[in-house]
């Protein structure tokens, strides 16, 4: 189990009581970065991807950038090794230290409005410690959402800026999406820690 330093999950977004021994399990904690939206809008090296779905090319509803010591593959993409830069790494680090996981990449999504989504999926890739994946949200709040890959359970939680959510275990049974919400005007940045093999 990993040490905590701070836990405020609130009855109705809890996934699993945070009880000795339970798993698969999802912590949200709050306030837990200081990064900058404006200052990674600006920072990072945002590139729009396309992928080929269902034998067409598919504009991918967001901005995204892998930075890692690692190349990185998912949807039958392949993002090359890239320095980290010093602001992500030093946030890297500090997860590293307090969870006691070695992360080493962290892919970034930028959500430049509330059309923009990321749709039902695991983090399952072989190359991956599903173990803990670890992520920061910042900018506008939006609504994450997770079910069972057999569709019988799930739920929804708001992530608000600042906030630090732990996915322990949850790669192999659940799958987690990222809403679309129309309503939403402002942007969001999350940044999706990872430790590859
Ligand atoms: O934006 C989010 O909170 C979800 C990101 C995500 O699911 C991923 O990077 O795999």
């Amino acid at each position: 189990m990993i040490p905590l330093k701070k836990l405020t999950l609130h009855p109705q977004e809890q996934l699993f009581s945070p009880v000795e021994n339970t798993v698969e399990r999802l912590e949200l904690i709050s306030q837990w970065s200081e990064l900058n939206y404006d200052e990674l809008t600006e920072a990072l090296d945002w590139q729009e991807e396309h992928i080929r779905m269902f034998g067409k090319e598919i504009r991918v509803p967001r901005l995204v950038v892998w930075y890692g010591e690692k190349g990185y593959g998912y949807s039958g993409k392949r993002h090359q090794p890239k320095e980290i830069p010093e602001m992500i790494q030093r946030e890297m680090n500090r997860l590293s230290a307090e969870t006691g996981v070695e992360f080493n990449g962290v892919l970034c999504n930028w959500y430049r409005n509330g059309e923009e989504h990321m749709g039902f999926h695991s983090d399952d890739e072989p190359e991956i410690d599903g173990s803990l994946i670890a992520s920061i949200s910042l900018g506008a709040s939006r609504r994450f959402a997770w079910k069972k890959k057999d569709g019988s359970e799930g739920g929804k939680v708001g992530l608000e800026s600042g906030s630090l959510l732990l996915m322990h275990h949850f790669q192999e049974n659940w799958k987690h999406a990222l809403l679309k919400d129309p309503k939403v005007g402002e942007g969001r940045i999350n940044l999706t820690f990872r430790k590859l093999f």
